[in-house]
């Protein structure tokens, strides 16, 4: 898969040189490009920004610089008439879920355009449409400074379920998310930790128990914590069991 990622503190993205995304980069599974947007600007101050029309608080993100940068993603894209999704940090974009990350993970070639200040000229997202399918995606219903955080975020969440990039899928089953509820608790050695013993069931042997204990926990956990996740669930992914939870 081929990451994109314009800003003007590439910077931030140096994250991405670690831990699992950095491995996978290295085994050649995620081809990640970072480019500052400055270098796309032609005049002396690699200006970004200017003041909004109609007044108020703020700069806005200069169009210019964005079509030239954007135009690059395009250029080495893998065939020609492709589409490249476009992402657009923003927290005025839709909700991005685990849902958003497995439908990414199945892409090609992502582009993410880190926005600061008030945002990017709307022009810019409009004749994007014309090349990429743009994706304004936000975190939550909190404000960040820029989409530079976010895009960390969001391309860990993908790149991890690229196939190939965890080394045991197995993991990916069982993770909070994956099947809407919130993932059961764990535990390890000792089995007693100050006076605190670890539930007796998962010493019994009986793989069914477990299982059984380890679901109602996530439901118990999920009613609690998230009953918004609840209330969206698919009834056909609840047993008889979990009802009577
Ligand atoms: Cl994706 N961007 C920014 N700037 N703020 C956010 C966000 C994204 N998601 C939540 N808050």
């Amino acid at each position: 898969m081929r990451i994109d990622v314009f800003s003007i503190f590439p910077e931030y993205l140096a994250a991405l040189d670690l831990s699992l995304i950095g491995k996978a980069r290295q085994d050649g599974l995620l081809d990640v490009r970072v480019r500052d947007l400055r270098d796309f600007t032609d005049d002396r101050h690699r200006t970004v920004d200017d003041t909004p029309y109609g007044g108020g608080a703020g700069m806005v993100m200069k169009p210019e610089p964005w079509a030239q940068a954007l135009g690059t993603a395009l250029d080495g894209a893998a065939e020609e008439g492709a589409r490249p999704t476009l992402i657009v940090p923003s927290p005025a974009g839709e909700v991005f879920t685990q849902q958003t990350a497995y439908e990414l993970a199945a892409e090609d070639h992502l582009v993410f355009a880190c926005g600061r200040y008030e945002g990017i000229d709307e022009r810019v997202l409009e004749w994007a449409g014309e090349h990429f399918d743009v994706r304004p995606m936000s975190l939550g219903d909190y404000v960040l400074n820029g989409g530079e955080v976010a895009v960390l975020a969001m391309v860990e969440a993908i790149g991890r379920l690229v196939p190939g990039v965890v080394g045991n899928p197995e993991s990916l089953v069982e993770e909070s998310h994956s099947d809407g509820l919130l993932e059961y608790p764990v535990y390890t050695k000792p089995s007693q930790w100050r006076e605190r013993p670890i539930p007796e069931v998962l010493l019994s042997g009986n793989h069914a128990k477990i299982a059984r204990f380890r679901r109602d926990e996530q439901l118990r956990r999920t009613s609690e914590r998230r009953p918004d996740l609840i209330a969206r669930l698919d009834p056909s992914t609840l047993d008889k069991a979990d009802k009577a939870t």
